[in-house]
């Protein structure tokens, strides 16, 4: 297979380009998927992690390299694997893709392109720009909703943050880290695309949805929202924190006015909104106090720390000097003192 580089690259050089497929018991789709990938990349390496199958046998029989991870770890560890993979092998551009047969192979030329002509350094393949192919209708409800999420949570906008099927360039491979194991993996990318200020491109893919869900959706969808609520509290923790304790202190607030018209005018303690007040007060005071606590956190995590020290490096030394030049004042007391006796 023969990439020639982008103008903006070295000129005619072959790029090498590898693609990853991250696997769990997918022994019945890996063959095809591999042999159709092996048309388009220079290298295929399946990342088996921890089948229970003959998804290792399977891929290595089809012409894939195999590397096992000996325990399952998770979708997004797997996605680390690949990336480390792309990085080891020198390659100038990663795919990555699903191995249940999901994605078509076929488009990959389509997704890489971007990168081959030196437009873009990530290719994000979307179920929602082509215009064919679509994911049954109760699937497409939770891919919006966990995208509109991400969007909002990261600050980078894609019209599909769950898509498996992406390709890297050299310098996103070198740039992008993830820390998030399971299938949150694809929204923490994002998160790291925002950070990176790496280029994006946006390519239409085909999908098949002809098989059963292996995985529940919903527990998959809860548990994607889940890890974004923990990223979003560590990217922002005063935003998503501080915002609903303003708002209860205020609600408590408005219930407190309530209470001391409604005394003003009977003489008698409203003592539902009175307990509505101490409620939602407490609830705000909480909130804000968490975010206050998660942000000096974040701080402290940021190089925070590093600050810090200096300071306290630069108080103790500063404090040491002091007690320099105070002490020879001592010693000469002391000294005269001894001297006295
Ligand atoms: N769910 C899951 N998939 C993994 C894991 N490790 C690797 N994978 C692979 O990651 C790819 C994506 O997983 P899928 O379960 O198909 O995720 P999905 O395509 O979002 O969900 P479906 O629409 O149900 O197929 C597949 O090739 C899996 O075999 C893991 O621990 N859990
Ligand atoms: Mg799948």
């Amino acid at each position: 297979m023969s990439h020639q580089g982008s103008a903006s690259e070295k000129p005619g050089r072959k790029l090498h380009v590898v693609a990853a497929i991250p696997c769990l018991d997918e022994e019945r789709f890996i063959g095809t998927v591999v042999l159709k990938t092996k048309k388009h990349v220079d290298g295929v390496i399946v990342i088996d992690d921890g089948s229970r199958d003959a998804t290792a046998e399977v891929a290595a029989a089809a012409g894939a390299r195999v590397h096992k991870h000996g325990e399952n770890r998770g979708y997004g560890a797997a996605i680390r694997t690949a990336l480390a993979e792309g990085r080891q092998t020198g390659a100038d551009v990663l795919v990555v893709l699903d191995g249940d047969g999901q994605h078509n192979p076929n488009d990959i030329p389509r997704l890489i392109r971007p990168l081959l002509e030196g437009k873009a350094d990530v290719a994000v393949g979307s179920r929602f720009l082509d215009t064919g192919s679509k994911p049954p209708l109760y699937r497409r409800f939770g891919q919006r909703f966990l995208t509109a999420a991400t969007n909002l949570a990261s600050g980078q906008k894609v019209s599909d943050s769950q898509s498996g099927f992406r390709a890297y360039s050299t310098k996103a491979l070198k740039e992008l880290t993830l820390v998030e194991s399971g299938m949150s993996a694809s929204s923490e990318m994002q998160f790291a695309i925002g950070r990176s200020g790496l280029r994006v491109a946006e390519v239409p893919i085909s999908v098949s949805y002809k098989e059963k869900a292996k995985r529940s959706p919903i527990g998959h969808g809860l548990g994607v929202l889940t890890r974004l609520l923990v990223l979003v509290s560590l990217r922002q923790p005063l935003l998503l924190f501080g915002t609903p304790g303003v708002i209860l202190v205020a609600a408590g607030l408005s219930f407190g006015i309530r209470v001391l018209a409604r005394y003003g005018e009977t003489r008698e303690l409203a003592v539902g909104n009175a307990l509505g007040m101490v409620l939602l007060f407490l609830a705000g005071l909480l909130a804000l106090f968490s975010g206050l606590m998660l942000q000096a956190m974040k701080e402290l995590m940021r190089g925070g720390a590093a600050q810090l020290a200096k300071e306290m490096r630069e108080y103790a030394s500063s404090v040491e000097s002091a007690e320099g030049e105070e002490a020879p004042q001592e010693l000469d007391a002391s000294d005269g003192a001894g001297r006295e006796s």
